[in-house]
């Protein structure tokens, strides 16, 4: 099948890399960038762009049946820290087009699915170190429960309907295109930010709070990478754990400090230090690097690295 791509949410972080790397990998013309907005003139001006609202059916439908899509990406979502904020509107948003796309796919509109769950789905009770692939899941945000609901909302769709939907749990993104916007391990973008404007940082989450990071090219990479597997290769089809690599607030400090030696940091907690202690600080993703071959390539240096040689350039 050649993939005629829609990404819903391609303004935000995840979607506007993803939608340059798809476009990179199956042509302009067959990969649809949407958004509520036309926030991201990058993405916007990069190919077809449709204004898509992911709550409304209607207008998701529409769009796939205009451009013959077979493949849908649903990056748009309500992240950890907003969704506390509004929870209804998380709630609805999160999960109103999760429903919208599984259903365009049990009707026969579109043949596969991308839907990203993340580390929230785990919560107070799970095992901190390592985190098992099946383990307690007792999420404590409204961004972690939508995540939780919708992996068993997608395995029911796969098994009840022969839905083709795959997912991973991705942890905290690092990327220097487009800023995250609502998360709680958005410090981790933050940070290189400050340390070149400003040469200070006050951080949200204190100095020792450890959680599981990744940068964006590896999010990318096994995105493209589990999609683009066989078939019979996705075992789960609730979500993958994924990882990449571990670090606190004061790991990240030092690894900037070895390039910008008069950098400082302050700490001052705030709510989202109350979701962060939630979550793990560790996962165990063998059955990804088992079932379809998932490996990362970047460590917190090399991370680090990119995102101080970009930025000063950008
Ligand atoms: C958030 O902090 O809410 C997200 C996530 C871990 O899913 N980056």
């Amino acid at each position: 099948m050649t993939p005629k791509i829609l990404i819903i949410g391609a303004c935000g972080q995840i979607g506007s890399e993803l939608t340059f790397k798809l476009r990179e990998l199956h042509g302009n013309d067959n990969v649809i960038a949407s958004d509520i907005n036309y926030n991201n003139l990058s993405v916007v001006n990069s190919g077809a762009f449709e204004i898509v609202d992911a709550q409304d059916y209607a207008s998701v439908k529409d769009c796939v049946e205009k451009h013959d899509v077979n493949t849908v990406y649903l990056m748009a979502a309500m992240l950890s820290a907003t969704g506390e904020k509004y929870p209804m509107k998380a709630w609805d948003l999160n999960m109103n087009s999760l429903f919208h796309v599984l259903n365009l796919a049990k009707e026969g509109f579109i043949k596969k699915v991308f839907w990203p769950s993340s580390i929230a789905v785990f919560g107070p009770t799970t095992p901190k170190d390592n985190t098992p692939q099946h383990t307690i899941v007792e999420p404590s945000t409204v961004y972690g429960i939508t995540k939780q609901v919708g992996e068993r909302w997608c395995e029911y769709y796969h098994k009840n309907y022969g839905v083709d939907v795959r997912s991973i749990r991705y942890p905290g993104i690092i990327s220097w295109k487009t800023l995250p916007g609502g998360g709680t391990t958005d410090y981790a973008v933050e940070i290189y930010h400050e340390a070149l404007k400003n040469n200070t940082y006050e951080c949200f989450l204190s100095e020792d709070t450890k959680l599981p990071m990744m940068f964006m090219d590896d999010a990318i990479k096994a995105t493209v990478d589990i999609m683009h597997a066989n078939n019979s290769a996705i075992k789960i089809r609730s979500s993958y754990n994924l990882a990449a690599v571990s670090f606190t607030p004061n790991e990240v400090f030092k690894a900037i400090q070895k390039h910008i030696p008069d950098f400082t940091i302050t700490y001052k907690t705030d709510y989202r230090q109350h979701i962060a202690d939630t979550w793990p600080k560790s996962i165990d993703d063998s059955h990804a690097r088992n079932d379809w071959n998932w490996k990362h390539s970047f460590d917190l240096d090399a991370i680090t690295k990119e995102m101080l040689d970009n930025l000063s350039k950008s």
